[in-house]
């Protein structure tokens, strides 16, 4: 991975924001590769890994699995892409996911998109959201709410100071909130 050919899209936003649904849309028009960072975790559980037990203790408490472990996946799935343009989904998650990531791919994101919502939106959807995710019930979805609030919103806040966050309305109709996500993209090159 050559990080002066590598294009990388940060997709941040709460849970239940819109990222995963908006990813696929942006993938279909735009020829990103879409890599969910909660998606990569989810299979190395399923694949029985020696890190699986572990992985799956954190995303039932709504915690932050140790970045290690979510770096290490995020650049073997860039490498088997093929691809050099990539939309990481819901990662970095905290400062120290961010500052590792910097560190051990030497990757700066082009810009980071960001969806706004607000938590009873949020809620609302990740209650009906009915795919047997672990961490959708409601104990687990206010850990993930106030992890996001303490750890994931700073790290927007870094990258809003460097100028490269593009914020969207995200609790508007999927197809509303694509109208705008477009508007971005298509002014990349
Ligand atoms: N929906 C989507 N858009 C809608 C709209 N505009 N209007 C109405 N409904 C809309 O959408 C959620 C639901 O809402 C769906 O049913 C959808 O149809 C509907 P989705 O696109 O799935 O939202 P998304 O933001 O992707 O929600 P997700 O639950 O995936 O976000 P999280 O950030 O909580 O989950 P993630 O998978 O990223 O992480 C899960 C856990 O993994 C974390 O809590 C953490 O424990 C762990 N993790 C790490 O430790 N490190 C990482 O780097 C990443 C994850
Ligand atoms: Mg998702």
């Amino acid at each position: 991975l050559d990080p002066k050919k590598v294009k990388v899209v940060f997709v941040l936003g709460g849970p239940g924001s819109g990222k995963g649904t908006q990813c696929a849309n942006i993938v279909e028009h735009f020829g990103y590769t879409h890599l969910s960072a909660g998606d990569l975790l989810r299979a190395e559980i399923k694949s029985g890994s020696e890190n699986g037990t572990m992985i799956q203790n954190m995303i039932k408490e709504g915690k932050i699995v140790p970045s290690e472990v979510t770096i290490k996946l995020l650049q073997k799935a860039m490498q088997e892409s093929g691809n050099d343009k990539f939309l990481i989904d819901g990662f970095p998650r905290n400062e120290e996911n961010r500052a590792a990531f910097e560190d051990v791919t030497k990757i700066e994101p082009e810009f980071v998109l960001f969806f706004e919502c607000p938590e009873e939106e949020m809620e609302r959807r990740l209650l009906s959201r009915n795919q047997g995710r672990e961490d959708d019930n409601i104990e687990t979805i206010r850990k993930r709410f106030r992890v996001f609030l303490e750890s994931s919103l700073p790290v927007v806040e870094y990258y809003d100071s460097k100028g490269k966050v593009k914020k969207i309305d995200a609790a508007k109709p999927v197809g509303e909130v694509f109208e705008a996500v477009k508007v971005i993209f298509s002014k990349q090159d």
